[in-house]
């Protein structure tokens, strides 16, 4: 599948610095330590409806993980795909009378343009789970050869016993990951399967439902879990840096994606850090899909919504806090947006290299992307307060604002 197009990321004087990320599967702080290439990989949409802000919000949390890691003079090697068949794409489609191809497009189409309005830089590689599946059907056979994978009527279920390491990403008790098993994608009430928490690997074909050859498995589609291995292991190699999606994927996707790879190559870890962006709200409740309380980036910009503003109003909450989405939440970086181009048009201000130091810090310390605002918001309070001589500055404020929060001044 095609990515979007990427925008230009300026080279800043100096180098910035090692980023440490929050990791919950130590439930601290680690400094990640990537080669030359940093290796990422963001679970990406299940396109049946428009990008949130929610999603936008994520998306935004892991684009500074780019930029943090490219102003180490590093590359990003990042990985996404787009979960194009899965159960709530498929109802969405069929309730609403249009084929499930099409709107997987369709959504995925507008998520494109979303992106690039909010200038995201693009993925590497961006997947569908329609399109890995070739490479999906030898990985559930190996899985079974060894012993790991069991079936179950047809269908072919991961066995969460198989991985010693089991639990380890979420850390959560065996309640908890019923519960969450059940709300979150999984059946953990199916009769006759060895342990409920035991993810399903390969569904067979179902009447009225598209499927594909699975060679000794039979017709049938992939599992959740692990179309995003498959499309990992394919890009990234096991022991990848980063991990990432939003904290209702820390289980559980992410916990059964990790046992997968795991007893599929034999190596621990899948990833050094799993990281997890909190929870956007509207009126009190999660914003999703099936909630229905959405705000669309694609419907802000049709009102003329400058995306920029978008942008900084999404940067403006810390990336691991639950947060509610207001109109003040937008009124206050629109507001923001207006003083920032104001100052940067100016012929002259403070030297701007303490500055580009703090961005640079906050943004490795976990991307503290508040305080890395703040210190802008200083900056131009203080050429607003003071004035100052350098010539170099505002340019200088306009490129670091660019390539390390991603808004065009
Ligand atoms: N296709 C799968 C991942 S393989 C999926 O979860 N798709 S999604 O469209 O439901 O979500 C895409 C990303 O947005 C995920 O990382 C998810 O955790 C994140 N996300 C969904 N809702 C919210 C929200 N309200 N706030 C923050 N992030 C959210
Ligand atoms: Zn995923």
């Amino acid at each position: 599948m095609h990515a979007w197009p990427a925008s230009e990321v300026p080279a800043l004087p100096g180098r910035g610095h090692e980023l440490r990320l929050h990791d919950t599967a130590t439930g601290g702080t680690v400094t990640l330590d990537p080669g030359p290439v940093a290796r990422i990989y963001v679970c990406g949409i299940t396109p049946y409806d428009a990008t949130h802000m929610g999603h936008a919000a994520t998306y935004t949390a892991f684009d500074l993980v780019q930029r943090v890691w490219l102003d180490t003079k590093r590359q990003v090697h990042y990985v996404q795909n787009v979960t194009d068949v899965d159960d709530p794409l498929l109802e969405r489609a069929v309730a609403t009378g249009v084929d499930w191809t099409e709107l997987a497009e369709r959504e995925t189409a507008l998520f494109r343009e979303d992106m690039t309005a909010l200038r995201l830089l693009p993925p590497r590689h961006y997947i569908g789970a329609v399109e890995a599946i070739p490479g999906i059907v030898p990985l559930v056979e190996r899985l079974r050869e060894q012993g790991a994978a069991y079936e179950l009527d047809g269908d072919v279920y991961f066995s969460v016993e198989s991985d010693p390491h089991f639990g380890g990403v979420s850390g959560l008790d065996a309640a908890t990951m019923r519960h969450l098993s059940a709300e979150r994608g999984g059946d953990p009430d199916r009769p006759g399967k060895k342990n409920p928490l035991d993810p399903m690997l390969w569904m067979a074909a179902r009447d009225g439902e598209p499927s594909w050859d699975g060679g000794s498995l039979g017709r049938g589609r992939p599992g959740w879990h692990i179309e995003c291995v498959a499309i990992a292991l394919d890009h990234l190699g096991m022991g990848f840096d980063v991990q990432g999606g939003g904290s209702d994927l820390a289980f559980p996707h992410h916990e059964m994606g990790a046992s997968h790879a795991q007893v599929l190559t034999g190596e621990f870890p899948m990833a050094k850090a799993y990281v997890h962006a909190g929870m956007v709200g509207l009126d009190g409740e999660k914003m999703s899909k099936s909630k229905g309380n959405l705000v669309f980036v694609s419907r802000l910009r049709q009102d003329g919504v400058d995306p920029a503003a978008i942008r900084l109003a999404l940067l403006s909450r810390h990336y691991r806090a639950d947060w509610e989405w207001t109109d003040g939440v937008l009124d206050e970086a629109v507001a923001r947006l207006g003083r920032w181009r104001a100052a940067v048009s100016r012929p002259d201000g403070p030297s701007a290299e303490e500055l580009v130091e703090q961005v640079r810090a906050a943004l490795a310390d976990d991307l503290n992307a508040p305080a890395a605002l703040a210190a802008v918001d200083a900056w131009v309070a203080r050429q607003d307060a003071e004035g100052g001589t350098d010539t170099g500055a505002p340019g200088l404020v306009s490129r670091a604002v660019d390539a390390l929060l991603g808004v065009a001044l």
